[in-house]
């Protein structure tokens, strides 16, 4: 059994509902079990290139924990079929979307492989991850990038909201 966390992040068509309904997606998934879910977080869009153009909406995001016997290719697809059974669509790089589903970490495995880069590239800098990952795990560390909560505390995040 391995263990893995996976963010979900949405800024389309019910954002709630889309993370709540991609968290019943993931625990229904066969040789996965939701171990932990974190809350949903309110979050200012980060690097979204419109953002000069157009306003672009806040995001729900939130991280599970799972513990699973697919392999960490078999779960990355299983969360793209997750995505695409939303709608996902991918018109360019980091446009809204009705969900994303990132696997973030997959026991403390590297890798870097066209189709899957392990721990997720950006993790460590993006507090909409950091904060919900934080809040289910405070001992995490991220391979090449150490303890969570040393991370956090090196960056001020700002517009994350924990929803009641
Ligand atoms: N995802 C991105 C880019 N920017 N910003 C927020 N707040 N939340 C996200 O999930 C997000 C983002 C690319 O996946
Ligand atoms: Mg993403
Ligand atoms: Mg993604």
């Amino acid at each position: 059994m391995a263990n893995a966390y996976i963010a979900l992040g949405s800024n389309l068509e019910q954002p709630a509902q889309q993370v709540r309904l991609a968290i019943a997606a993931i625990a229904a998934l066969p040789d996965c079990q939701l171990i932990k879910q974190s809350s949903l977080y309110e979050t200012a869009p980060v690097d979204c290139p419109e953002l000069n153009a157009a306003p672009v909406p806040d995001f729900i995001n939130a991280v599970v924990q799972v513990s699973t016997q697919l392999d960490p290719h078999a779960l990355l697809a299983a969360l793209h079929g997750i995505e695409d059974e939303a709608g996902r669509q991918r018109p360019y790089v980091n446009a809204p979307r009705v969900l994303d589903c990132d696997l973030l970490l997959y026991d403390d495995l590297i890798i870097n492989d066209s189709t899957l880069t392990l721990p997720h590239p950006r993790m460590h800098q993006r507090g909409f991850v950091l904060l919900p990952l934080f809040e289910i795990d405070p001992h995490v560390s991220i391979p090449n990038h150490g303890k969570i909560a040393t991370l956090i505390a090196q960056h001020p995040f700002t517009g994350i909201k924990r929803q009641a």
